[in-house]
């Protein structure tokens, strides 16, 4: 199924629209210290593309129920989101300046405060699941979505991936398996819970959990893969080549492993895999089809 970018965009700004307003309504709920308030929304309204909670919605209209009851929880998951790129973007972690071409929390709001909105958007989060209001979600399904949230976002998961991505700076052997083995956790888990958070929502079954899993991993291995290529083609835009020419003494990823026309074929595989489970689901697909085709286009 071809999809063009003319369906993509007006579906991908419909259910972003709805997530900002909500995010800035759970916000407003907060009572805390000004500048740390200041700081948690200046990063959630710096523009992200919401693709986990836009990934949560979708899941929930493959069950063909009404997207809306997901909203709240899709707010919490890009709460979580967020504090994850306040903290990389750290001195002591990428020590970036930029992000989504805006100065980073640190760089605005001081380091200590950047830390402080990152820890407080975590808990935050936690916080929306528990507090979730609606008949239809049961404490049980609460405990659970709890559950594999903190496994996804902790040491098993996107912290875990985060250590482990650290670790692999100082490996030149690093290898394509130990590559996507880190980016799996690192950025893949929350992806997959975006999917089943909505999956069991939705009260799925089993076997649908698993293939929307599996759908939400190689889903996760793609984007990843467009972000590697985005990076490189960026530089070669700035730079009319990429960064450490000959990706000599940088950061392995997947084009400095196997060439851009070699992640590209490794992207379309992963894309390909995420669809065969998707439609082995037996969910209506189209709006998960249509963010995978998203994932595998965008240019930002
Ligand atoms: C610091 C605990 C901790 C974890 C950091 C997710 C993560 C782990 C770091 C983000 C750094 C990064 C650039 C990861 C690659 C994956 C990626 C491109 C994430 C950004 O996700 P998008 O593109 O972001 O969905 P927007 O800006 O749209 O929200």
């Amino acid at each position: 199924m071809t999809l063009t970018n003319s369906h993509i965009i007006p579906y991908l700004k419909q259910a972003k629209a709805k997530i900002d307003e909500q995010l800035r309504i759970e916000i407003s709920k907060l009572n805390g210290p000004k500048v740390l308030i200041d700081a948690m929304n200046y990063s959630l309204e710096a523009g992200g593309k919401r693709l986990r909670p836009i990934m949560l919605l979708a899941t929930l209209e493959a069950f063909g129920q009404n997207s809306e009851k997901g909203i709240p929880l899709a707010c919490a998951v890009e709460m979580l989101h967020t504090y994850s790129l306040i903290h990389d973007d750290l001195p002591a972690m990428d020590n970036d300046d930029l992000r989504r071409g805006k100065p980073t929390n640190h760089k605005v709001f001081g380091e200590a405060n950047a830390i402080l909105a990152g820890d407080a958007l975590l808990t935050y989060s936690f916080e929306m699941i528990a507090s979730l209001d609606d008949p239809e979600i049961t404490s049980q399904m609460k405990v659970e979505l709890i559950k594999q949230l903190a496994q996804a976002a902790g040491a098993e998961g996107m912290v875990g991936g985060q250590t482990e991505d650290l670790i692999a700076e100082n490996n030149p052997n690093l290898t394509v398996e130990e590559l996507e083995h880190i980016h799996v956790n690192k950025t893949g888990k929350l992806f997959i819970y975006s999917v089943l958070a909505g999956a069991i929502l939705a009260r799925a079954n089993e076997e649908q959990m698993n293939h929307l899993e599996q759908f939400a991993y190689h889903l996760g291995i793609a984007f990843q893969i467009r972000d590697d290529i985005l990076d490189i083609e960026g530089d070669v835009e700035k730079i009319g080549k990429p960064v450490g020419s000959d990706f000599e003494n940088e950061k392995s990823t997947y084009p400095s492993l196997l060439t851009v026309d070699g992640a590209k074929k490794k992207l379309n595989e992963h894309v390909d895999k995420a669809i065969k489970f998707l439609y082995k689901a037996n969910v209506k697909h189209e709006q998960l089809e249509t963010i995978s085709m998203y994932i595998i286009h965008r240019d930002n």
